[in-house]
């Protein structure tokens, strides 16, 4: 690498173990998606998302002139077919959110395939660990969880009630006709709202393959036509595809609750075997976990020199291990290269989604294993490249042969840089967490938060969720964007590598409340002894914002829909599609969302307008963007307020105890 062409540590992060290894890592001669942001520039026409390959007459790319964009000119601008700009950039961006919804989908497809394979007895290493959701779950389907014996309603046995849920959650990927199962989770004005729109979503798969087909060459020339799919597609996810996985994840390995972990690359071992399982999907991670701790696999670490086994998670598997077992994460999607330069990572273990190609070249420059184990999911080439593949019905034999070649492997160490740092945090603030937390054991409730975000305590929430991104700075864009809302009394949701990005930054603890806070999210977060920000999961999870919020709702007094909550969502360095897919359900829920990158969209202003200003009049939320984390915290502080003073309580009050009927009267003001 030549100066010029490398990073500046300082410069692309704000972390200090990553600005260590990444000195260390450029002293080696070791080259880093850091690096690779430096030298390789981004396509200004796909930036604007006006290329259109979508048939062998192009790609077809039409530049946007600034008398266009100022409107001095018409734009006539077109492709080959005749597909304006605003056709061509829905297109691209409808794609984006079906690629982006699929994976999140197909993720939810394999827990609850593996969760049928547990009630049909053909996964017996799984077995049903929260009976209480199960029972929840169950009565979404419309599945009965009570049976009649004699006078008496009993409990249904629920094992009969797995097998019936597994079949009929199974269905709803594939379902043709109808509406998805969980679409009247939502509230009911926001229900309304998508059958006004014609946007509820039949099954999964077929918005899928409608989009697709939508944007061939020649069909959907209609670009609010082409959002209306891509918002029904979004809704078969977020309300869908990903809330199944996060429900049948919770059904299967325990529904999160409070729990300490630590963050950071400073997790890894100097004595033991470490272990990084990486990508989203628990479903091996969960038996790499449970594997480290049997009698044999410990006694097998200790033959081979080693004092046991590191298990550290790595993107949002991490995030699943550590809300469930609070085991360690050693870093976000940024940070895995980083990891592998660290010398001492025995097995990189990696299943599906936010895995990068380098590793398996970062490998080869070290004794790490890079172990892919989805067969959806291979890597073609590396000389420390292997496959190990998955499969449910031999999760913990699959898992132990894994563990062993780490083990083996303990012994090819050589130079070894591990960076001391890592963060304490508190993390596993599921929906059902939070109304414990607020409420207690017998009366779990969300009205003690909707009181005191109407007395102006707290003023409102954002989820704040998304990706790390090489194009901004690293972690610094979600830091300096979440202490200015935290500073002004909102309190934050957080998920995926954003939630990473807190817990390295230490206000994923109670007693950042007081440091960060302002006085009365402070106050409330001392009283309940919560942190700040909470950390709700892994980005699939950002379905548990949208059923947090379902609860707010009918806690009552902040109005009868999402989009009236005084709550926002932003991704301020999101990357993947995943993000988009993300967006657009929070957007068509009724929540507006603030990007920190700019959508590819921005080549037709027609276009952008309609997503940043027209879709509100749908359904109640909007996108946004801006790149600066202060002035973007303070736009979101402008939609809360806006909506506090459509509510009624804009004005801070002195604490009132509130009962129904006041809290009717605000609702009906
Ligand atoms: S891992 S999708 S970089 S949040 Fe979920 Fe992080 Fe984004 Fe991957």
């Amino acid at each position: 690498m030549s100066d010029e062409k490398r990073a500046v540590p300082e410069d692309v992060s704000c972390d200090i173990p990553t600005i260590k290894m990444l000195k260390i890592a450029q002293e080696k001669g070791q080259e880093t998606i850091f690096d690779r942001a430096v030298k390789m520039k981004q396509c200004n026409i796909g930036t604007e998302g006006i290329c259109c390959k979508n048939c062998s007459q192009g790609p077809c790319r039409i530049p946007l002139t600034k008398a266009i964009k100022d409107g001095t000119e018409p734009d006539k601008r077109t492709g080959l077919c005749g597909a304006t700009a605003e056709t061509i950039v829905a297109r691209n961006f409808a794609r984006m959110v079906a690629a982006g919804c699929s994976a999140h989908s197909d993720h939810g497809r394999a827990v609850v395939e593996t969760f049928r394979a547990m009630a049909y007895g053909e996964a017996k290493d799984y077995t049903i660990k929260d009976e209480l959701k199960l029972r929840e779950v169950a009565g979404y389907f419309g599945i009965a969880t009570t049976v009649q014996e004699g006078d008496a309603e009993v409990p249904r046995d629920k094992w009969d009630i797995a097998k019936e849920l597994a079949d009929a959650a199974t269905a709803q990927f594939g379902q043709q006709r109808g509406e998805m199962a969980y679409l009247k989770r939502a509230p009911q004005p926001t229900y309304d709202r998508w059958t006004k729109h014609g946007v509820k979503p039949r099954g999964f798969d077929r918005e899928v393959v409608e989009i697709m087909h939508r944007t061939h060459m020649g069909v959907d020339q209609d670009y609010k036509n082409l959002v209306k799919q891509a918002s029904r597609c979004s809704l078969a996810n977020g309300w869908g595809g990903s809330m199944m996985a996060t429900d049948f994840s919770d059904i299967l390995f325990g529904t999160p609750y409070p729990t300490l972990g630590n963050i950071n690359l400073g997790v890894l071992s100097h004595t033991k075997v470490n272990i990084i399982v990486h990508g989203h999907d628990p479903l091996l991670s969960e038996m790499i976990v449970a594997a480290v701790h049997t009698p044999d696999m410990i006694e097998y670490a200790k033959s081979k020199g080693a004092e046991g086994y590191v298990v550290a998670g790595m993107c949002c598997t991490a995030n699943e291990i550590l809300v469930r077992h609070g085991m360690p994460i050693a870093g976000d999607y940024l940070q895995q290269e980083l990891a592998v330069i660290t010398g001492a990572v025995e097995a990189m273990v990696v299943d599906v989604q936010c895995v990068m190609e380098s590793l398996a070249s970062v490998s080869e420059c070290y004794h790490t294993k890079f172990i892919t184990t989805m067969p959806i999911a291979k890597c073609a080439s590396g000389k420390n490249t292997m496959h190990v593949e998955f499969e449910e019905h031999h999760a913990m034999e699959k898992a132990k042969e894994i563990v062993k070649i780490a083990a083996d492997n303990f012994k090819n160490r050589k130079d070894v840089n591990i960076p001391s740092d890592q963060n304490k945090m508190v993390v596993g603030f599921s929906t059902e967490a939070i109304k414990y937390h607020l409420g207690g054991t017998f009366r779990g409730s969300f009205v003690p938060l909707n009181d005191n975000i109407i007395n102006g305590r707290i003023r409102g929430v954002v989820g704040v969720v998304g990706c790390n991104n090489a194009r901004v700075e690293h972690d610094t864009v979600h830091i300096d964007l979440i202490k200015e809302l935290i500073k002004h009394d909102i309190v934050v949701l957080t998920t995926g590598c954003s939630a990473m990005a807190c817990g390295k930054a230490g206000l994923l603890t109670p007693e950042a409340a007081a440091i960060y806070a302002g006085p009365g999210l402070a106050e409330v977060c001392e009283t309940v002894g919560i942190p700040p920000v909470l950390h709700m999961g892994a980005c699939v999870d950002n379905s548990r914002i949208l059923t947090a919020a379902t609860e707010v709702v009918k806690a009552g007094g902040l109005g009868k829909e999402l989009a009236d909550l005084p709550a926002a969502g932003a991704a301020p360095g999101w990357m993947s599609e995943k993000a988009v897919g993300i967006g657009q359900y929070f957007v068509t829920s009724g929540v507006n969302v603030m990007l920190g990158v700019p959508l590819p969209i921005y080549g037709s202003p027609k276009f952008a307008n309609y997503l940043e200003n027209e879709i509100y009049d749908l359904y109640g939320g909007k996108w946004a963007y801006e790149p600066d984390p202060i002035k973007s915290a303070h736009k979101i502080i402008a939609w809360i307020d806006h909506n506090r003073e459509k509510l009624g309580i804009n004005v801070a009050r002195e604490r009132v105890l509130m009962d129904m009927a006041d809290r009717q009267k605000i609702e009906a003001a």
